[in-house]
């Protein structure tokens, strides 16, 4: 899996331990990739990693079948023991030259960015794949970060035109118009894919609200 993948990617789905169950992981995982999600990240804060190795070993052969890339969140080696395509970070989580040194060159990695400076500095490090930016709106996902709005979204991505770019944080389907217009052109959608009564309906949806 290389860097083109993210580019191409418009969807991005993070199956959250904070609203799925364990047991309904390959479910709901398996219902967002039938629903065409592009990238699929593992997000399980505060679990044993031992649990999250067996997780990630779970859902990767779904995201494989589909050729759908597949993420672990904050642990790089989980990500390169399973076999993962990649592993995302936060700004407080490992250096880039750590990660790297744990995962090799060949994975991809994910970086967190908060603001237009972190996003420069994760875009002038060759080691970074794709970034995260945001979180837009508030959000219950990740509650103790200050939403950071939509007014540098086309800033961002006008200066940095060859990184994937995924916007974040309180995106649902009903957004991704004005979205759009002000120049995302790829989301992360946490709980509203999560929460949504058919998955696979709902990312069907958002994604064709991607142009
Ligand atoms: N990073 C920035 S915002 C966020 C993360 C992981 C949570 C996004 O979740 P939701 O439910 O789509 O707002
Ligand atoms: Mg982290």
């Amino acid at each position: 899996m290389n860097r083109s993948a993210l580019l191409q990617a418009k969807l991005y789905g993070i199956v959250d331990l904070g609203y799925v169950d364990p047991t309904a992981l390959v479910r709901v995982t398996a219902e967002m990739v039938e629903g065409g999600i592009d990238v699929v990240q593992l997000r399980a804060k505060g679990r044993e990693p031992g649990e999250i190795r067996r997780w990630s070993e779970n859902l990767l052969p779904i995201c494989r079948e589909a050729g759908v890339p597949f993420f672990v969140n904050d642990h790089p080696s989980i990500a390169l023991e399973t076999g993962a395509d990649g592993v995302h970070v936060g700004q407080d989580d490992a250096s880039m030259e750590e990660v790297r040194a744990v995962v090799g060159p060949n994975l991809l990695v994910g970086r967190s960015t908060h603001s237009l400076e972190q996003a420069a500095a994760a875009a002038a490090d060759p080691r970074t794949d794709c970034i995260g930016f945001g979180p837009l709106f508030a959000t219950p996902t990740k509650p103790d970060y200050a939403p950071i709005g939509i007014e540098e979204i086309r800033t961002v991505h006008r200066r940095h035109p060859d990184l994937p770019i995924f916007c974040i944080g309180g995106i649902k389907k009903e957004k991704l118009p004005a979205l759009v217009a002000t120049g995302a052109r790829r989301v992360v959608i946490v709980s509203g894919i999560l929460q949504a009564p058919d998955i696979a309906a709902y990312v069907r949806s958002a994604r064709s609200l991607l142009p």
